[in-house]
């Protein structure tokens, strides 16, 4: 049975966890064990800190000994590895994921409580690892456990920042930046491995010359090394004894070596020379979108991509000796173009060094990679000035061209009944170099090209792919983009973050199978009919949200009410998302109680979470604008009881956790064609959510399988924003015939919100009105506005929203990642084993 006989069936609401394997008595043995032998320290001390720091360690033991099994494994039957080039990972806390993964959350529980400890509240001592910013590198780190699950023989690369994505602090209603040093105190999850340095090379020239056997050498002699240590962090697969690993590179200065400087007695250059190579690794870019041309970030691609490469290469040839045989061997994702150097750098191993002939390399590469594409904002496509890339990378950039006249030839070749003219347009758009006032390569159009697989991450996205942003590519190989629709792990993001709903289903179903297989939680649909489980279901909703508003309390010292619809959106702020869209909703509202103080309102909760980038304007303002409606708000009597509103702030995974289960509607307002897939959204249906929501990315999908009338869907479609834009959008003119838009635009504008800083939301107002609205608002709000009525009306209808809410979880199994990463696995790695 899967549920342990001493948990009570009280105990289980809390937390349910299946029989472990372990007993708390080894446990135990080994945490004081580390307590003392590793961390130096007396175990008799009762803290935290001690008692955390011994229960990873002992956790670590356990999880290093899988991973040798597993890997010894994986060499012995020489199978296919893929590897996962990411410059971003989002695991958040390790602690509890690990010991379900082991199956020892029974045990660490018993064994902490005998100490007189409280396994929740050690929880608290681990820092998030954010190393990434939003979906991108979280869906990275779902990947890792998927495949760790699942048995691919999968491998993360990525790197070490010192300091990951800011931590985010609210001052007089503005975002302000604070440096995240989750390093500051020792991270118990990772094994630095100081003595398998790398070594890096950048910038410097090219050498040629013609070697004994009459071939054309080029030799890169470059003018500085930088040496890259492999930090790894085990990703345990669910129960399965298996462990992966995420190998994170730090950069590490050569310099100690480089006696030159000591020579010419310049001992202080010497050092602040070391410490420029070190800072390669030092800081994660906290943008989105528009990191271009910051010669930093393009050492960090490079240094992450030429280590990992490096790693590759050497394990395959550990068994293998025929580069002919690589792709048999090894499948390497990129995930978007951040690391679309790898391209270039596997073609300089293969070809300088290796000295094997162009054309086997190049199929070698195309058969090896396939890139991920996450965006079509097309700011967002990456460039590199042509001019920089050169100095950093100076043989790449030869390579690149190389790579580049071939391809174009192969173009020429294709359109030879083009016309000259139609022919160059059609060069000029497809070339890996863009001309204009600078030229620049294109990372997209480099990794189109040098992969074999190029995947959108929803339908819908993968469609626009194919139909614009990369139409002409499309025409040429029709076989390469392809479709993978995104998910999310159940482990963390069910059982993790949700152990009441888990228990629930659990019990009900008689089997914990659901988390290996998130299709079987269908069976759960037949119980929508039954009251009983209703009632039950409802229950675990209440805890959960009384959950949120203790830790709403205690983080910002706010009680919010438990009556309410918890209503929120949390993600990244950028325009595209809509978040303003969200403030017009909520200023309407406000609007409607103080004009009508009788009227009939279901009392609502409105919350909001995100970073911006720090040097993003509007999304900073918008921030600013959310605190501000909430100051109004909240401390208005007339909607007291009716309506609050607030920013939470820092949002980060281990903040998701507790959110996101206590959640009854959730935002997905995007503009149709702008959110790529969204994973969120996935997040919180599986969590049993209702979704108001635009039809893009992967929600357009959920609604195919939740069924639209479980929803609450609205607004223009892509196919009907295009249609709207064609044809001169104009948002003046929803300005000037919806009165109770006109009037909550006019009090953003006139300051009702911004009393002590008259203007201060302007700007906003402007992009909605004499800026053009790029995102469309304007055209939405009438829409929107009356779908959130029929959210209004359907809450009063408890019994109904509940059932709703329970064909929302049982009807999202598509969305578990494992059915992403089978996906992948069969179609785009070849991997036979799935
Ligand atoms: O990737 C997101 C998409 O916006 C979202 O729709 C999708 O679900 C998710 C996973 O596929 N994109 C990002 O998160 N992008 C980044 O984080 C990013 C980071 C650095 C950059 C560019 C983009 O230079
Ligand atoms: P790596 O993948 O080469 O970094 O090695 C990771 C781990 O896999 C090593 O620590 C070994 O435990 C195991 N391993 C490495 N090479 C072999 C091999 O040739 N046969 C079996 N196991 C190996």
């Amino acid at each position: 049975l899967p549920i342990h006989p001493d948990i009570s069936a009280e105990s289980f609401q809390w937390r349910y966890c299946p029989p472990s394997e372990d007993d708390p008595e080894a446990l135990k043995a080994d945490v004081i064990r580390h307590i003392v032998s590793t961390l130096g320290s007396d175990y008799a001390r009762k803290n935290h800190y001690n008692y955390y720091y011994g229960l990873a360690l002992a956790l670590r033991d356990r999880l290093v000994e899988q991973w040798l099994t597993t890997q010894r494994s994986y060499y012995d039957e020489e199978t296919k590895r893929v590897y996962y080039l990411s410059l971003e990972y989002l695991p958040g806390k390790s602690l509890v994921n690990n010991l379900i993964c082991l199956g020892l959350y029974h045990a660490a529980y018993r064994a902490m409580a005998d100490f007189g400890l409280n396994l929740e509240e050690l929880t608290e001592v681990e820092w998030d690892a954010g190393l990434g910013n939003g979906g991108l590198g979280r869906l990275a780190s779902c990947y890792l456990d998927s495949m760790a699950t699942l048995g691919v023989p999968g491998y993360g690369y990525g790197i070490r920042y010192d300091y990951g994505m800011f931590n985010q602090v609210i001052e007089n209603g503005a975002q302000v930046e604070k440096a995240d040093n989750w390093m500051r105190t020792f991270n118990p999850w990772e094994f630095d491995r100081g003595i398998n340095l790398v070594e890096v090379k950048f910038g410097g020239r090219v050498k040629r010359w013609v070697d004994e056997k009459g071939r054309m050498r080029n030799e890169w002699i470059p003018e500085n090394r930088v040496r890259a240590m492999p930090c790894d962090t085990l990703v345990p697969g669910y129960r399965n004894r298996r462990t992966i690993n995420m190998r994170l590179w730090s950069a590490r200065s050569d310099r100690e070596f480089d006696l030159s400087y000591f020579n010419t007695g310049d001992y202080v250059g010497a050092v602040e020379e070391k410490v420029r190579d070190e800072n390669i690794s030092k800081v994660l870019y906290p943008s989105e979108d528009v990191i271009q041309g910051k010669e930093l970030r393009l050492k960090q691609q490079y240094f992450f991509v030429a280590a990992s490469l490096h790693d590759i290469v050497r394990r395959f040839k550990k068994k293998n000796d025929d580069f002919k045989d690589f792709p048999d061997k090894v499948a390497i994702q990129l995930n978007d173009t951040h690391p679309a150097v790898a391209i270039p750098e596997l073609m300089r191993l293969l070809v300088d060094v290796e000295l094997v002939d162009w054309d086997t390399a190049w199929s070698v590469c195309e058969k090896t990679f396939a890139y991920t594409n996450h965006t079509i904002l097309p700011e967002a496509l990456e460039t590199w000035p042509v001019e920089l890339f050169g100095q950093v990378l100076p043989r790449h950039l030869e390579i690149i061209y190389e790579i580049n006249r071939r391809f174009l030839e192969t173009v020429e070749a294709k359109y030879a009944n083009l016309s000259r003219a139609e022919l160059d347009e059609r060069k000029q758009r497809l070339s890996l170099i863009g001309e204009g006032k600078q030229k620049h390569v294109r990372m997209a159009n480099l990794a189109i090209v040098g992969s074999h697989s190029v995947n959108g991450v929803a339908a819908l996205h993968t469609q626009i792919l194919k139909d614009s942003v990369f139409k002409d590519f499309h025409e040429l190989y029709p076989d390469k983009i392809n479709n993978k629709t995104n998910g999310v792990t159940p482990r963390r993001w069910l059982r993790q973050s949700n152990p009441r709903l888990t228990g629930l289903i659990g019990e009900t179903l008689n089997s914990e199978a659901f988390l290996r297989d998130l299709d079987l939680i269908k069976e759960i649909e037949p119980y929508a009919d039954d009251s009983e489980f209703r009632k039950r279901w409802a229950d675990v909703k209440r805890a959960n949200k009384a959950h949120l508003r203790d830790y709403l309390e205690r983080q910002m010292g706010v009680s919010i009410n438990l009556d309410s619809v918890f209503d929120v959106q949390v993600k990244r702020i950028h325009e595209y998302k809509r978040q303003l869209l969200n403030v017009l909703h909520v200023v309407t509202l406000f609007n409607r109680i103080i004009d009508n103080p009788n009227i009939d309102v279901t009392p609502r909760t409105v919350l909001f979470g995100g970073k911006a980038a720090p040097g993003y304007f509007m999304a900073k303002r918008i921030i600013r604008l959310i605190n501000a409606v909430a100051d109004v708000v909240n401390s208005e009597p007339r909607v007291a009881g009716k309506l609050e509103v607030h920013f939470m702030p820092n949002y980060r995974v281990s903040q998701a956790e507790v959110v996101i289960p206590a959640t009854e509607l959730s935002e997905q307002i995007s503009m149709a064609g702008m959110e790529a897939s969204g994973t969120g959204n996935m997040k919180f249906a599986i969590n049993g959510a209702l979704t108001i929501g635009t039809l893009d990315g992967a929600t357009i999908e959920m609604a195919e399988r939740i069924g639209k009338e479980n929803m609450f869907l609205f607004g223009n479609t892509a196919d009907e924003i295009v249609t709207l834009k064609r044809e001169g959008y104009n948002p003046w003119a929803y300005y000037e015939k919806d009165l109770e838009l006109k009037r909550t635009l006019d009090m953003i504008a006139g300051d009702f919100f911004s009393r002590n800083d008259p203007g201060l939301f302007q700007p906003l107002v402007d992009s909605l009105l004499s800026g053009g609205d790029r995102y469309c608002l304007l055209a939405d709000y009438r829409s929107y506005i009356e779908t959130q009525e029929q959210v209004t009306t359907l809450y009063r209808d408890q019994d109904e929203w509940t059932r709703r809410s329970i064909l929302n979880t049982a009807r999202m199994g598509f969305f578990s990642s494992d059915r992403s990463i089978a996906e992948y696995a069969r179609n785009i790695w070849g991997l036979q084993v799935l």
